[in-house]
C-alpha cells in the first residue's frame, strides 16, 4: 500500500499491550485478557511521544502522531478516500501481524502485504503476477476492491448476512472468536436486521481469547488462548430436544494449564463474579 508512514512491529505490539492494560479490568479480573474487546476503546494519540525499546530496530523508538494515525486507521477498518465503509473494524487486541506486518531492511521499515492479498489480486483479479501490490495506490486499491466485489462476491463473498436459507435448512448455531484479525467479528452479528425472532434458531456465541479459524492463540497470553469446547452436544440438544443453549464452554487446550470459561450468547459477555478461581468457569457469569 502507498503508506508514507510504516510503524515497526514493536509499535504495533506496544499498542496491543496498551489496549490490554487499559481494558483488562472491564471484565472484573486482571488476567491480561479482554473479555469485551468490542467495548474497548484506546485513543492511539494517548501514546504519542512515549518511547519504547524496540527489538526490531535495535534502538529506542518514539511513538509519533504518524504512527498513531496508522493505528487509528487500522482500528477503524478500511474505508474509501471519501470515508465510506469498505469493511469492518478490528478489535484492539488483535494480532496485527496478520494484516499489518512490517519488516526492516537496511534500517528502513517496509509494509508486508497480507499473505492472502497477493494471490487474490495478482492471480484471480488482475491475472498479472508481475503487479507489485507493495506499492499499490489508494486509487488502485479502491478500484480493485470495488470491481472485485462486483465480479466475485456472488461466488466467493462471505459477507451476506441474510441467512434465510440457513434457517430454512434447520441451521441452529454459530460462534466466532472475538480476536479474529482476518475475519472481524462485527460482520457476524448482522442477522438481527433480518429476523427479530432470530434467537429461536440462531444464537451467536463470541468467545474472547481466540483467533482466526479456531486458532487458540491470544496475543496477551503469548502462545496459547481459548478454543470453543465441543459445542456439538449443545447443538444436538437444541435440534433434537428443543433445548436452546444460553452458555457454551471454552477452554485453553494445554496439558499444563487448565482454564475453562463460559461463552455467553450475544450480546451478553462473560464477567468475573468477583470471587473464586479465575481459571474456573464457575467464577464467571454472563451480563
Ligand atoms: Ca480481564
Amino acid at each position: 500500500m502507498q503508506n508514507t508512514v510504516t510503524p515497526p512491529q514493536c509499535v504495533w505490539n506496544h499498542y496491543l499491550t496498551a489496549a490490554i492494560e487499559a481494558c483488562d479490568l472491564d471484565d472484573g479480573v486482571a488476567d491480561k485478557l479482554i473479555s469485551r474487546p468490542d467495548f474497548c476503546k484506546l485513543d492511539p494519540s494517548s501514546q504519542v511521544v512515549k518511547t519504547i525499546d524496540c527489538t526490531d530496530t535495535g534502538c529506542q523508538v518514539t511513538i509519533t502522531e504518524g504512527y498513531a494515525n496508522v493505528i487509528q486507521e487500522t482500528y477503524a477498518g478500511p474505508k474509501s478516500q471519501n470515508g465510506e465503509f469498505i469493511w469492518y473494524d478490528l478489535p484492539v487486541d488483535s494480532l496485527f501481524q496478520a494484516i499489518a506486518y512490517t519488516y526492516i531492511q537496511n534500517n528502513v521499515t517496509y509494509p508486508y502485504p497480507m499473505s492472502l492479498a497477493s494471490p487474490y489480486i495478482n492471480k484471480l483479479f488482475l491475472q498479472d503476477s508481475t503487479f507489485n501490490i507493495n506499492n499499490i495506490s489508494y486509487d488502485e486499491f479502491e478500484h480493485i476492491h470495488k470491481t472485485a466485489r462486483e465480479l466475485y462476491s456472488f461466488r466467493l463473498g462471505g459477507d451476506g448476512s441474510d441467512l434465510t436459507a440457513f434457517k430454512a435448512a434447520g441451521g441452529k448455531l454459530l460462534y466466532h472468536a472475538l480476536n479474529d484479525p482476518i475475519i472481524p467479528h462485527d460482520g457476524t452479528d448482522q442477522e438481527q436486521q433480518y429476523d427479530t425472532n432470530v434467537a429461536d434458531w440462531y444464537r451467536l456465541f463470541m468467545y474472547a481469547g481466540g483467533g482466526h479459524c479456531g486458532s487458540s492463540y491470544y496475543p496477551g497470553w503469548g502462545n496459547y488462548g481459548f478454543l470453543i469446547n465441543n459445542p456439538l452436544p449443545d447443538l444436538i440438544d437444541w435440534v433434537e430436544k428443543g433445548k436452546a443453549p444460553d452458555v457454551l464452554s471454552s477452554l485453553v487446550p494445554s496439558t499444563t494449564k487448565t482454564i475453562e470459561r463460559g461463552v455467553c450468547s450475544h450480546p451478553r459477555r462473560i464477567t468475573y463474579k468477583g470471587t473464586g478461581d479465575i481459571n474456573s468457569a464457575d467464577s464467571f457469569h454472563c451480563v
